[in-house]
């Protein structure tokens, strides 16, 4: 049976274009969207824009355009990029689709009737940056100043509606703390808990927004705040009879710390209120909200459209250009922020990380392998007359692989995804000193040593094959082209079933038949020479 599984991103703003910052979220969604099809899950990955922001306007404006125009623009900016990237996305929100506009009005509808959202009046300071207002002592200690941009607030005070957060932070830290809704990283989680003690009633509405935003269901002279509105987009979007089992397994929001206060506070809050609505018994909580830190520039930066520092599309496809796509997607799982220290990007380390996990292990070892395969076998898996024991002859490979491959499935559940990837290169490491140990190439001089050499290849070949399944998600083109090398199908198999695989089947020992053809072909990652 297979199980639903939903992974989002946040939707970015469409005020600018898309940079690193927002492709490197939606690129660890994807490696999770991918390892659970891997697994055979049924997934729903969702990723998008939010449009509504009066940064928005401000910007359309400054170009002579509509919102709508210029929303229009960079979400297809947004689009094409992931689409180049080959992220696997199963739908793209735009927050200013209908479908999206009328259940988040629905939804702030049954708030209304229900009495958690009501009237009042609100003073306070507000960052512009940010679209948020920030709390006093937060204003004092930032000197009044963004903590982000560090423009000055502005004190601003307005009639709106409120949302009753302080009714339901208790219910929220226990779902925290009692791990219904597990916030990682746990340092991020205190902050958190800590913050919500305090927590008071926040507006979800705004006046004088020109008309840019989704209207307040019984006041239109009144817009939802585009918090509210972009929050609602992870429900509103599979919020229909055949997409709600994936809402209900438990949603995985990917976010950075910099948004992690909406998400853990006023997002559950919002759904519990919801959950008490009639025709909304079914709205549960997400089950992991994962706040990563920021990639920097080389000075120590935060990467941000307003500082303009950022890697644009432009950069991006350069790396791709040059190193693949696949070697832009290792880099960033396995060596982006994911914890809770920001990452600076440097070209130095990309390129590094490139010839040494990609070049000098996995593709070279892909290589030594067929190579010798095509050398001394004709090109056809060997006749494995022996075992599978490793040099030295205290443990054999498949005891070794499948111990490897349970790390993997745990480093998974816990979203350690650079340790993941490691587990399919310690694989490939193995294999690396089992040729350097038993020197096949030295051995195959003696024709009465063929069959040994043939175990060893067959051994080698085997733990290739498990290896390059476990990097999938992270270098999807290069081990489905190493599949074909090596007659394996699964990436047919995945596509004839709705992309799901068969992790458990597939990674058991032995399963390459004799006399299987194996070609070699080009390098998988040629050696990068730094200019
Ligand atoms: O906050 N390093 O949109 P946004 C890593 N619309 N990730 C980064 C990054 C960096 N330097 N810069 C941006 C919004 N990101 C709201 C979200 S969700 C209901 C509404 C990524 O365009 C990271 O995922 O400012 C961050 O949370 C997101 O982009 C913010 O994008």
């Amino acid at each position: 049976m297979s199980e639903p599984f939903y992974v989002t991103t946040p939707i970015y703003y469409v005020n600018d274009k898309p940079h690193l910052g927002h492709v490197y979220t939606t690129m660890i969604a994807d490696v999770v969207a991918r390892y659970h099809r891997l697994r055979g899950d049924d997934v729903f990955f969702l990723t998008g824009v939010d449009e509504h922001a009066a940064k928005v306007a401000d910007k359309a404006a400054e170009n002579n355009l509509s919102p709508q125009q210029w929303a229009d623009r960079n979400a297809a900016a947004f689009r094409e990029v992931f689409e180049k990237l080959e992220m696997t996305n199963d739908d793209f929100v735009r927050t200013s689709e209908d479908r999206h506009k009328q259940k988040v009005t629905e939804y702030v509808a049954a708030l209304l009737k229900s009495g958690d959202v009501y009237q009042g009046e609100y003073e306070g300071w507000y960052d512009a940056g940010q679209e948020e207002y920030v709390p006093e002592n937060k204003a004092k200690a930032s000197e009044y100043k963004s903590e982000v941009n560090g423009k000055p607030l502005v004190r601003k005070s307005e009639k709106n509606y409120f949302f009753k957060l302080e009714k339901y932070r208790d219910q929220v830290i226990r779902a925290i703390e009692g791990g219904e809704m597990v916030v990682k990283p746990d340092a991020r989680r205190n902050e958190i808990i800590n913050r919500l003690a305090e927590a008071k009633d926040v507006p979800i509405s705004r006046s004088g927004s020109g008309g840019w935003g989704i209207p307040m269901p019984n006041d239109p002279k009144q817009t939802i705040y585009v918090w509210i509105d972009a929050l609602f987009n992870y429900l509103s979007y599979i919020d229909t009879p055949e997409r709600k089992p994936y809402w209900q397994s438990g949603a995985t929001h990917f976010i950075a710390k910099d948004i992690l206060w909406f998400h853990a506070s006023i997002w559950p809050a919002m759904l519990m209120a919801l959950r008490k609505c009639p025709g909304y018994e079914w709205v549960n909580l997400p089950r992991m909200i994962y706040s990563h830190s920021y990639w920097v520039s080389e000075t120590g930066q935060k990467m941000s459209k307003s500082l303009g520092n950022f890697l644009d599309p432009q950069a991006i496809d350069n790396y791709v250009k040059e190193f693949g796509l696949d070697a832009l997607r290792y880099f960033l799982a396995t060596r982006g922020p994911l914890g809770t220290t920001d990452s600076a990007f440097s070209p130095d380390l990309f390129a590094e990380v490139y010839n040494s996990d990609l070049a000098n292990t996995f593709g070279n070892s892909c290589s030594r392998v067929t190579n010798m395969i095509g050398k001394y076998f004709e090109g056809k898996v060997p006749e494995s007359p022996g075992d599978n024991w490793m040099p030295g002859k205290s443990q054999r490979f498949s005891d070794v692989l499948r111990a490897y491959g349970n790390l993997y499935k745990e480093d998974n559940a816990s979203l350690n995804l650079s340790s993941s990837a490691h587990r399919g290169l310690e694989i490939v490491r193995l294999v690396d000193s089992t040729i350097d140990i038993e020197a096949p190439f030295k051995l195959a001089k003696e024709p009465a040593n063929l069959p040994r050499v043939g175990n060893i290849l067959c051994n080698c070949l085997e733990s290739l094959r498990i290896a390059s399944i476990l990097l999938w998600p992270f270098i999807p083109d290069a081990c489905e082209l190493f599949w074909e090398r090596i007659g394996c199908d699964y990436a047919a198999q995945m596509k004839a079933s709705d992309g799901k695989g068969k992790l458990d089947e597939w990674v058991k020992w032995g399963q390459l038949k004799p006399g299987q053809r194996v070609e070699t072909g080009t390098a998988l990652f040629p050696r990068y020479q730094v200019k």
